[in-house]
């Protein structure tokens, strides 16, 4: 019985390094790595049990290359990201409350950023000008801003507390009203209260999850709703966006800028309007990293429980895709 981390492109640790520290927490565990040094040759697959992914090679965790998988951990809280599963094979996530955190304080700092005009006086720095003015032109106090958070899951209602808790006035939108949004909060709830949500959100912060559901949600019509000059924070998944209508919206001024996390692909490729657009902040996907501190122990508990034939926590419905 073998243990297969594969880890692709992601910051953090990577394959090496995460197979090292589950050795080190579980020994007499066979822990195999793979990750995508160049030339790097697949290990063995046949008695592969438990597999621990971020952004495994397409198929791999298919039948035919994993016959005796039992469970999948995705190494992020998200798992549009591991691909199709064979039927029954259950998939577990990341729920950490230090990366919520982490996330949360992203959030709030770049929601900050924006209405303290932070990157105009940068810009003016560049330039040798001094320009106090903006303070009575463009700043914006906390308590006159609305802040919308799409997604109250753990990272989604990790954000809107701390936005709270900074002073903003915050509106949540979820799918269910299975979690009530955190307190202080006004909560919308599926596709009939969207508009009414996105009308009230001067930044709008996504935490969605990717799913059938939400691919490509963010299109013309969606950012039409939002009002004039909003700020986008894009920390959940470049699928979520169209980037075309984006950048429409950015180009038409109708949206005043957005601060992007994430991408359809990934790094950016380099020739992408992204990078150089005035009004566009691009992060290299780093909200909230997977740490070997605060996660190794739930990657390490999953591992034994699919070992020993327990099931394993934070378990994903896979039918919902999140
Ligand atoms: P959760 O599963 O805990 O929460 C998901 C939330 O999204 C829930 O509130 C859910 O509603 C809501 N939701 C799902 N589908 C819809 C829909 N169709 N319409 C409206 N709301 C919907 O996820 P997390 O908070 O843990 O993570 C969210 C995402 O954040 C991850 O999937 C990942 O993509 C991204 N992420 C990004 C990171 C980064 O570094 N940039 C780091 C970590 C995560 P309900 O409560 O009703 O179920
Ligand atoms: C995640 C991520 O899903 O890092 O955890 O994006």
């Amino acid at each position: 019985m073998a243990v297969l981390v594969v880890s692709r492109g992601g910051g953090g640790a990577g394959a090496a390094g995460w197979a090292a520290r589950l050795r080190a927490a579980a020994p007499g565990v066979e822990v195999r790595a793979w990750g995508d040094a160049p030339g790097e040759a697949r290990p063995p697959l046949e008695d592969v049990v438990h597999a621990v992914v971020w952004r495994p090679p397409p198929g791999l965790l298919a039948r035919e290359s994993l016959p005796a998988l039992r469970g999948v951990q995705s190494f992020g809280a998200g798992v549009d990201h591991v691909g199709a599963l064979p039927a029954g094979v259950p998939l577990a996530r990341i729920v950490d409350p230090a990366m919520s955190q982490r996330m949360a304080s992203f959030v709030v700092c770049n929601a900050l950023n924006h209405i303290r005009c932070t990157e105009d006086y940068r810009s003016a720095q560049r330039e040798g000008r001094w320009a106090g003015h903006l303070a009575a032109e463009r700043e914006r106090d906390v308590g006159d801003v609305f802040a919308g958070v799409m997604g109250t899951g753990e990272m989604g209602g990790a954000a809107a507390e701390m936005l709270r808790a900074v002073g903003f006035r915050v509106r949540t939108w979820s799918r269910t009203r299975r979690r009530g949004p955190p307190a202080g909060c006004e909560a919308f709830v599926g596709r009939e209260e969207l508009r009414e949500f996105l009308g009230g959100s001067d930044i709008l912060v996504n935490l969605l999850p990717l799913t059938p559901e939400t691919s490509g949600l963010v299109n013309a019509d969606f950012l039409a709703h939002l009002p004039p000059g909003a700020f986008f924070i894009n920390v959940a998944r470049g699928g979520h966006v169209v980037d075309e209508d984006l950048l429409g919206a950015l180009d038409s001024g109708r949206l005043g800028g957005a601060l992007l996390d994430v991408f359809h692909e990934e790094p950016l490729p380099e020739v992408h309007p992204f990078w150089g657009h005035e009004r566009v902040l691009v992060a290299p996907h780093v909200a909230a990293v997977t740490s070997t501190e605060t996660a190794l122990a739930q990657i390490v508990d999953n591992m034994r429980r699919t070992l020993e034939g327990r099931p394993m926590l934070n378990l994903v419905d896979v039918a919902a895709g999140y």
